[in-house]
Order: structure tokens, then C-alpha cells, then sequence
């Protein structure tokens, strides 16, 4: 029987969500919300992670009453496999990710392609360096040529451990060492989770959840930190700059065309076709004033980072954009798509288009995206939107609010340089107090959760506390309309950040990129350690993901935790049908790595948690409160 819809109240905390879901009820359009109230209750089995599929002699689900699986397996190795999987599946997201952007780079390297080129000679040049390439006197291609295969053999199992460990203080490592989690090889340690949680192999639960934490160091300081580095390298490294954000960046009189995905590689490409002065003169012979790129999740991210488009919204607004009846067309690259969006688009005259043939929807117009043709294709797609204008229906067009205004373009090259070219002054702003520490607020919104309630209040919370925030993902768009992400946010600031932040006229809330990009934070927490001497679980800081929902968070977060970073989530994963297994997540791994997960539904006690942690941790360094 069809249960009764939760009040629109109760979805989300922002006007224009509420707005178009409004819209969306009143025009007998599905949402995630209503799918949801379809699916619960869930499978409690399935929720504590006590089911298994792995073979036919199951499936199994195992409990107290009955407790082993048909081979024997008991709670605790069936839920440390089924989270292995889990982790391995996000790690593979982000690295197959990162792949993408060392194939771009090998086209560029054997000149296959002439839409792409190194923008940033000097990052490649520093990058090459850190790796142990040899630069001086080399022409730029040779020393492309030596990263991009680099990278690739990093992909592999014939090294001893992923290039980018070069960036990781010698403590980590050693520690690594002794727990055998050095990461060798990104297809390596994903291939090898996938082989021990085959019926039969490891059945040792804190042991295959010591290999699903070098599968996601394998993902943070080797497939995502890949896919950010050679991102700047190609498309630029991103510079603060002012862009805006809700659903009021769609323009009524524009077209309108939305990228949504994870990876630049194709959004950077429309995004320079929406220039080109024939497709603009065709949008306006058709009636419209100009086209008008915005972003969605996390490829909204990357170009907001470097390019500066407005931010149409995060995960749960993607749905909802399309319901302003005013969007022309939605390029998506992959993860995170929702496959509704289809449906949504079917319901409009909005035109949805995929690109990846490793991403493909039923019913979505495809384009096989290559570097060669880049270009070539980036019109036609953008001439799809273009075209589609004509069709929109005015009468159905609501576009719910005004956009607001937000900062980004946070790297850590970026941050250097507003510190006069070092990062001296935040390490002294740190050891003064003035910044007591800093927390990463990273990832999704998930439709069980208020959307963005979460993650706006600790972020409110922390900076209140003098915790300097860093925002990545659909976290981003959250705290920007919060009016978090611009320079008068320090108002809502403790004192020490609103004087240290007011001085460089920068946010509280810096945006330092997509999910991806949580790389660039992992980079700043081993450079602050290597500057101080210390292991990167020495330092006061800490990440967070309130309002996660997937596979790929999971990965973020045993990154964090395994590289010493404490590290909060909003709602557990599906481990607790193990005391073993959840122990050691929230505190067996402090004695192994320094660091743990932690629970918390509640953002004024979990900002409290980050506070006290941030104490000990300054104490131990003898800073002063
Ligand atoms: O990689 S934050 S909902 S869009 S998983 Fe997805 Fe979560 Fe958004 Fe980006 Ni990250
Ligand atoms: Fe059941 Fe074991 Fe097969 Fe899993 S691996 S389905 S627990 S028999």
C-alpha cells in the first residue's frame, strides 16, 4: 500500500528545493523523496551488513538465532566483507576517475589531440619532481611523457608503493609499513579486496578491514590525488574568484545547460563550445539572450573551482533542477546521476545527454566522448541545447529564487600564495590560537537527512568554535547558501578567525573542490605535518561527511582515518551487525593509526567532540587554548 509522502517541511531546509518539490508534486513528478518513502522501511539485515550474496550456496543472513552463514561465515567476516566490497567500489570511482584524466594526458603527449593542452607547465614540473622525474633543461612533452607513465604504472602492481607517498611525513609511512597498508598499486589493492572477500578467502575481519583501509589510501594519495594534480595540470590550477549559487543561476531568458558528474574532461570542453560565437548567434535567433552553463555535484565542482560557473545545486537538488521546466539539456559525465533524471528530463523538454560509455542510460541521447573529437562533439552537444530552446514551454518555467553569492577556487597552491608564498603564517595563525584547528566537511546529502541541515549546522558550529572549515563536494553548495562561503561570513566566526580570515578578506568556509579534490586536503595535513615535524594525527584538525551517502564517501573517510586524520560521520555505515568490525572503526584503529570514526547525529555535539579532540591535540603539540 503507497504510504503517505513526508511534508515538504521536512526535506530540506531551502526554499528553492522546497519550491520545486512543490512543483514536482503538483505536476505528478517522481522525486528521490517519494522513492525513498517507498523503500522504507529497509532490510534490517541488510542495514547492519549481515547479509551475504558472495556464492549460491547463500544467499545468507545471519543473526543471532542463526548465526552462520552456509560456508561457515560468521558476523563479523560477512559484514568486514561486505564493507571491503564497499570501500573498493568508491576507491574504483575515484581512481577510474583519475585514470581518465592520465589518458587525456597521454593524448596530449602523443598529439592525438590538439582541444587539450598542459595549461600549468610549472605544476607539471613540480608535480614531476615530487615523483622523482628529472626536469631540468627538459622540453615540457618529454617530461609529460615520463608523469603520464608514471601515473599509469601507479595503476599496477610493479611498484612497492603509489608515487604520491612521496608527499607523506616518514612517521605515516613507517606505520603503514608495520600494518602492511602501504598502498602499491590502485587496481592492485581494489582487485585484491575484491579477491579476499571471495567465499573462502579472508576470514579474518580486522584483517580484511586493514586491506579495505589500503584500498582507500590507495584511492586518496593515488587515484583521487592522479585525477586532481593532472586536472590542474590540463585545465588550470584554480584561483579565489566570486561565481553564485542555488537554482537561481538557471536564467528564464537564457539557455540553459547543465553539466552534472565527476570529471572535467568533458564539462571544461562544453563549457568552451557555449562560447562559440555561431552556437550563440543560433540561441539568439531562436529567442534567447546568450547560453548559460551551470554545474551540478561535483563536476559543477571542478569548473566552479577553475572557471568560476555558477553552482545550479548538489545532489539532492539535481532532480529539482530539471522541475524548473527551464533547463535545456543536462550533460553528465558519471557517479552520483541519478538514473531518474531520465524521467525527469522525459517529463520537460529538457534533452539528457551521457557521455561515458562506462555511464550509459536507457533513454538518454549518448555521445562516446573521445579527446580526438572533443571539440567536434562539445558542439553538437551544445547545439542539442541550443536547439532544444524552442521547445521549452514559458508556461511551465518557475525558477523559485535569486542566486547568492559565494568564493571559491581554494587550492592549496592558491592558499600559499594569498600567505605571501608559504604556508608559515597559517602554521603561525595555528600555534597562536587564532586558528585552533581545521575540519574538512566533505561529502553528499542523502534523502534520509534534511537536506544540507546537517552539513550547514556543523559547519555553523565550528567556526564559531575558531575551526577553520574546508568544504569539498555537494558540501560546497550547503554551506555556500548558508552564506558561508563569502568573506562576510567571518561575522558568524569565532574572534581569531574573523580576525585572521577578515585580514586576507577570505571566508571562514574555504572551498577547496569536488570530492576528488579531498586529495588537495590530504596534501595540506601532510605538508602542515612535515612543516611541524610530526605525524599528520599530531595535528588539530579532523574531516566529517554529515550527510553521506555513498560508496565513494566510505573510501574518503577510511582514507582520512587511516592517513591520522579523527573523522565524523553523521550516520554509521552498515557495519553494526559486527562488534568487531565497529569497534574498530570508532576505536580499535586510534592505537593502529592514530585516528578513528566517530557517530554523531547531532552537529552542536559533534562540533563539541571536534573541539575537545582539537584540544589534546594542541596540547600535546604545547600550544596554548
Ligand atoms: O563525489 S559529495 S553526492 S556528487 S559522492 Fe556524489 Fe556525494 Fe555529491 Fe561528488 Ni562526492
Ligand atoms: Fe553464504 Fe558464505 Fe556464500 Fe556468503 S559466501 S552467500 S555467507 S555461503
Amino acid at each position: 500500500m503507497a504510504k503517505e509522502p513526508r511534508p515538504i517541511e521536512e526535506l530540506s531546509i531551502w526554499d528553492d528545493a522546497k519550491a520545486m518539490l512543490k512543483k514536482a508534486r503538483a505536476e505528478g513528478i517522481q522525486t528521490v523523496h517519494d522513492r525513498l518513502d517507498r523503500q522504507t522501511p529497509h532490510c534490517k539485515f541488510c542495514e547492519l551488513g549481515t547479509t551475504c550474496r558472495n556464492c549460491t550456496m547463500g544467499p545468507c543472513r545471519v543473526s543471532e538465532k542463526n548465526p552462520l552463514g552456509v560456508c561457515g561465515a560468521d558476523a563479523d567476516v560477512i559484514v568486514a566483507r561486505n564493507f571491503g566490497r564497499f570501500v573498493a567500489g568508491g576507491a574504483a570511482g575515484h581512481s577510474d576517475h583519475g585514470r581518465d584524466l592520465i589518458e587525456v594526458l597521454e593524448a596530449i603527449v602523443e598529439g592525438e589531440t590538439s582541444d587539450y593542452k598542459i595549461t600549468e607547465e610549472n605544476k607539471l614540473r613540480a608535480i614531476a619532481g615530487e615523483v622523482g622525474i628529472k626536469t631540468d633543461g627538459r622540453p615540457t612533452m618529454d617530461v609529460a611523457r615520463d608523469v603520464m607513465e608514471c601515473f599509469f604504472a601507479d595503476f599496477g602492481s610493479r611498484k612497492k608503493e603509489v608515487s604520491f607517498l612521496s608527499r607523506v611525513p616518514k612517521v605515516r609511512k613507517d606505520k603503514w609499513a608495520g600494518l602492511k597498508m602501504i598502498p602499491r598499486g590502485v587496481d592492485r589493492e581494489i582487485a585484491e579486496m575484491m579477491h579476499r572477500t571471495h567465499m573462502g578467502c579472508d576470514n579474518d575481519a580486522p584483517n580484511t578491514m586493514i586491506h579495505a583501509a589500503r584500498t582507500a589510501l590507495a584511492d586518496g594519495w593515488g587515484g583521487s590525488m592522479i585525477g586532481t594534480e593532472l586536472s590542474d595540470v590540463i585545465f588550470g590550477v584554480p584561483t579565489p574568484k566570486m561565481s553564485t549559487a542555488n537554482l537561481g543561476v538557471i536564467k528564464a531568458d537564457k539557455v540553459n545547460l547543465l553539466v552534472h558528474g565527476h570529471n572535467p574532461v568533458v564539462s571544461e570542453m562544453i563549457l568552451a563550445a557555449a562560447r562559440d560565437p555561431e552556437l550563440l548567434a543560433r540561441a539568439k535567433e531562436l529567442g534567447a539572450t546568450g547560453i548559460n552553463v551551470a554545474g551540478l555535484c561535483c563536476t559543477g565542482n571542478e569548473l566552479l573551482m577553475r572557471q568560476g560557473i555558477p553552482m545550479a545545486g548538489n545532489h539532492l537538488m539535481t532532480e529539482l533542477a530539471i522541475i524548473t521546466g527551464a533547463v535545456e539539456a543536462i550533460v553528465v559525465d558519471y557517479q552520483c546521476i541519478m538514473p531518474s533524471l531520465v524521467q525527469v528530463s522525459g517529463c520537460y523538454h529538457t534533452k539528457f545527454i551521457d557521455t561515458a560509455n562506462k555511464a550509459r542510460f536507457s533513454g538518454a541521447i549518448h555521445f562516446d566522448f573521445q579527446p580526438k573529437t572533443a571539440m567536434k562533439q562539445a558542439r553538437e552537444i551544445v547545439s542539442i541545447a541550443v536547439e532544444a530552446f524552442a521547445q521549452r514551454d514559458a508556461g511551465r518555467v518557475d525558477i523559485p529564487c535569486e542566486p547568492v553569492e559565494i568564493m571559491t577556487g581554494f587550492s592549496n597552491e592558491a592558499v600559499t600564495a594569498a600567505l605571501g608564498g608559504s604556508l608559515d603564517p597559517l602554521v603561525q595563525a595555528i600555534a597562536a590560537g587564532d586558528i585552533r584547528g581545521a575540519v574538512g566537511i566533505v561529502g553528499c546529502n542523502n534523502p534520509k537527512i534534511k537536506q544540507d541541515s546537517l552539513n550547514v549546522k556543523l559547519a555553523e558550529e565550528l567556526i564559531k568554535k575558531d575551526i577553520l572549515v574546508l568544504v569539498t563536494g555537494c558540501v560546497t553548495t550547503a554551506a555556500g547558501k548558508a552564506g558561508l562561503l563569502v568573506p562576510d561570513a567571518i561575522e558568524k566566526a569565532g574572534p581569531g578567525l574573523k580576525k585572521v580570515c577578515g585580514a586576507l578578506g577570505i571566508p571562514p568556509v574555504l572551498h577547496y573542490g569536488s570530492c576528488v579534490d579531498n586529495a588537495r586536503i590530504l596534501q595540506l595535513c601532510a605538508a602542515l605535518a612535515n612543516a611541524l615535524n610530526v605525524d599528520i594525527s599530531d595535528l588539530p584538525v579532523g574531516a566529517s561527511s554529515p550527510e553521506w551517502y555513498s560508496e565513494k564517501a566510505a573510501a574518503i573517510g577510511l582514507y582520512a582515518v587511516a592517513s591520522g586524520i579523527y573523522t565524523h560521520l553523521g550516520h554509521p555505515p552498515n557495519i553494526l551487525g559486527s562488534e568487531t568490525v565497529t569497534n574498530l572503526a570508532v576505536s580499535g584503529l586510534e592505537d593502529l593509526v592514530g585516528a578513528t570514526f566517530f557517530i554523531e547525529g547531532d552537529m552542536v555535539k559533534a562540533a563539541d567532540m571536534f573541539d575537545e579532540r582539537i584540544k589534546t591535540k594542541r596540547k600535546a603539540l604545547g600550544l596554548s587554548e
